[in-house]
């Protein structure tokens, strides 16, 4: 606790793990990851999306109005108030639910875009409207070329600038949260390592963890959703 409330500089990355109990599927768990479902190939790759752009749009499509529907957690709420407590705060999502900023987080890096903005295929513009005319995918008013989200698949590039930034608060912070990720998929999975390394304070939460608390790393069993109130509980005495 003393290195939560001590911290001045704090950087939490976070995974589909902390919008599990706001009632949308991760990735990876058994059963209910969306890839014991779907194959990767098939759906978020560039190369898919060039295969059967209608199966991916839709995909999407189906997977935005979930996101849409789904409501901040608690684990969300603990973290926008862990920022409003901290000197400096950067959370690092490879979510694309916004479920952060609906939370009313502020300084959120978004390494794997976000859903509800659409870009151009061909150019790699965003683009705010399209003629719906019954097209899926849709086409790029410009262009003509074909519309898909602004996610970051497979074999592409993270936003550059937005990695740089993310990178700098792993390497300039005391304390740093690994919250409901894997840690599977690279170059987000670097920057644990990355503050590791610089010297910051590890606190890992996930339900699958080995429980452990030593001077430079705390791993935390449990639901983030459950594990983070009650940090914020115990580090400043109020509800998160
Ligand atoms: C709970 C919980 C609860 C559950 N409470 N916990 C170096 C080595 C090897 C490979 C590579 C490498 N560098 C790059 C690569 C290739 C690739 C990669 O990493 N592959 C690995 C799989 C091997 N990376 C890329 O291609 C990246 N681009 C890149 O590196 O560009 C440079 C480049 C260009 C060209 C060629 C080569 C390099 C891009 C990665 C993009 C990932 N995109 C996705 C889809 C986004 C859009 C969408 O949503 O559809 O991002 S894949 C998917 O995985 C999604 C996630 O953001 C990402 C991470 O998953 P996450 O969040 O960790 O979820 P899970 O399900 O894995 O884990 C959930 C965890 O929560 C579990 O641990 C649970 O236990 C836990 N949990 N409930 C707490 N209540």
């Amino acid at each position: 606790m003393e290195a939560l409330r001590g911290a001045k500089s704090i950087a939490a990355l976070t995974g589909a793990g902390i919008s599990a109990e706001s009632g949308l599927p991760t990735f990876r768990d058994p059963q209910t990851g969306l890839w014991e479902k779907f194959r990767p190939e098939d759906l978020a790759t560039p190369e898919a999306f060039q295969r059967n752009p209608k199966l991916v749009w839709e995909w999407y499509a189906h997977r935005r109005e979930l996101m849409g529907q789904a409501q901040p957690n608690p684990g969300h709420a603990a973290l926008a108030a862990i920022e409003r407590h901290a000197a400096t705060f950067t959370l690092v999502t490879q979510n694309i639910d916004g479920l952060h900023q609906r939370a009313d987080s502020r300084n959120v890096l978004e390494l794997h875009g976000n859903i509800t903005r659409t870009r151009c295929f061909e150019e790699d513009t965003l683009v705010e409207s399209w003629s719906a005319n019954g097209e899926v995918p849709p086409h790029c008013p410009r262009c003509g070329g074909l519309l898909r989200p602004d996610v970051v698949w497979f074999g592409e590039s993270l936003p550059e600038e937005t990695f740089e930034q993310a990178l700098e608060a792993a390497i300039f912070c005391d304390l740093f949260f690994s919250i409901g990720t894997s840690g599977l998929v690279e170059p987000a999975a670097s920057l644990t390592e990355v503050a590791r390394r610089a010297g910051a304070t590890i606190v890992v939460i996930n339900l699958e963890v080995e429980p452990l608390a030593s001077p430079d790393l705390y791993q935390l069993n449990g639901p983030a959703g459950q594990i983070l109130p009650e940090l914020v509980r115990q580090a400043w005495r109020e509800e998160g």
